[in-house]
């Protein structure tokens, strides 16, 4: 057992903490009221590696592990949920996947400019009707011989509007089912492919999310990652370590929160004492503090799993599924300490718990996590 971070690990942190507290706080409240994508903090955060924290520097990356990656990820999350989430889909959907399963050509096309930031990539699996049901795949790949015809439509993609690398899961022989979809390589720009009005959403609304229309699609062979009918198993191994970057992002949102409130609890007056004096305020940051510190555990063993390349499935949910609880319950608790302050947006804890509750509900519903847990510790 080994609790502590390494002196690497403790640099890497107080850089995203650095980069956090100067690039990303300036401008976050704006870009939550305007819905505006930070196009120019991307380019910075490509610079500072935060783009391809795990990818191998021979593909341009940093060549970091997960427990770097989750540092990166909490800290930024802290600040701005929108950043971290392009941050984690770049990462864990889309470098990982190409990384992992894609081909050296695929790799030196596409993941060289994922990785540093120059592109940024998008993850397609949720259709009008299957999201949580994922094989229900309606989108189909109509294998063409050197080719495949794509046709169908994507909904809520993060980065949709914005991306240059489209990973698409496709449906290529309905009588396979799960066994018969595929995942593909879809450029920004390839015709007939459409990208649809931007989501007016409840949180991190500063992240670009779209439905993709498929028309007609004409996707390369060689752009198919892994072998014919591998792309569900494609997915579901990519989202397992989506949902570590997701639970990360949770556990920055609930203790961005925390310290947000901590630290107006020793300076607002009510009663003639500061507001930690009283005993309710008091309680209610020792809840949150012991909630965060058991979610951040989770979130570390999930992370570590992944390094020792121990299967991260059952570790990875239930990170998610705890830390996104500990996310949306312990905003609303700071929103609570910092009373009418935490209504007003000046204060930031009221975006914190609005942007806490997509953690609930992408990659993965706290509802498909349990079926993930429950799962496998029912299976023998
Ligand atoms: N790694 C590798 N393979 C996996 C896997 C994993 N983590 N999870 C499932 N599979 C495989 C199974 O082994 C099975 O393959 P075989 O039949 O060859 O053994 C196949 O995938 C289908 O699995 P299963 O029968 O369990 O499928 P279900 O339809 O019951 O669905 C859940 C499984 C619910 C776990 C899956 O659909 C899921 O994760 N859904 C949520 C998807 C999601 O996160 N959506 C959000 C979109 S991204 S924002």
């Amino acid at each position: 057992m080994e609790f502590s971070l390494t002196e690497e690990h403790l640099m890497i942190r107080d850089a995203a903490r650095d980069f956090a507290q100067t690039e990303l706080f300036p401008g976050v409240i704006e870009r939550d009221e305007k819905q505006e994508f930070p196009k120019e903090l991307v380019r910075k955060m490509g610079d500072l590696g935060f783009m391809g924290i795990m990818v191998d520097p021979k593909y341009g990356g940093s060549g970091m592990d997960t427990i770097s990656y989750v540092l990166i990820m909490e800290e930024l999350s802290k600040i701005d949920a929108s950043a971290s989430v392009i941050v984690s889909v770049n990462n864990s959907l889309v470098c990982y996947g190409l990384e992992k399963y894609g081909t050296e050509a695929q790799k030196e096309k596409y993941l060289t400019k994922l990785a540093t930031g120059e592109f940024v990539g998008a993850f397609c699996l949720s259709e009008p009707e299957a999201g949580s049901d994922a094989t229900s795949q309606k989108t189909t790949a109509i294998d063409m011989g050197d080719h495949y015809i794509v046709n169908g439509t994507k909904n809520w993609i993060t980065n949709g509007g914005r991306s240059d690398v489209y990973l698409v899961i496709a449906q290529t022989d309905r009588e396979k089912g799960h066994r018969g979809i595929n995942a593909f390589i879809v450029e920004k720009g390839m015709p007939g492919f459409d990208i649809g009005p931007k989501e007016n959403k409840l949180g991190i609304r500063g992240s670009d999310t779209h439905t993709l229309q498929f028309n007609d699609v004409k996707v390369p062979k060689e752009n198919r990652i892994g072998e014919d009918g591998f792309g569900f198993k494609f997915a579901m191994k990519t989202l397992s370590g989506g949902r570590i970057g997701i639970a990360a992002q949770a556990l920055g949102i609930a203790s961005g929160a925390y310290e947000l409130a901590l630290k107006y609890s020793k300076e607002r007056k009510a009663f003639g004492t500061e507001i930690c004096n009283h005993q309710a305020i008091a309680f209610k940051l020792a809840d949150m503090v012991t909630e965060i510190e058991a979610a951040r555990m989770l979130v570390m063993k999930a992370a570590w799993d992944k390094d020792q390349d121990n299967n991260y499935d059952f570790s990875s949910a239930m990170a998610k599924l705890y830390a996104s609880k500990v996310a949306m319950e312990q905003t609303v608790e700071a929103v609570q300490i910092h009373g009418g302050n935490g209504f007003v947006k000046e204060y930031h804890v009221e975006r914190l718990m609005r942007d806490a509750k997509i953690t609930q509900i992408y990659e993965g519903t706290s509802e498909i996590q349990k079926i993930v847990i429950s799962r496998t510790v029912l299976k023998d």
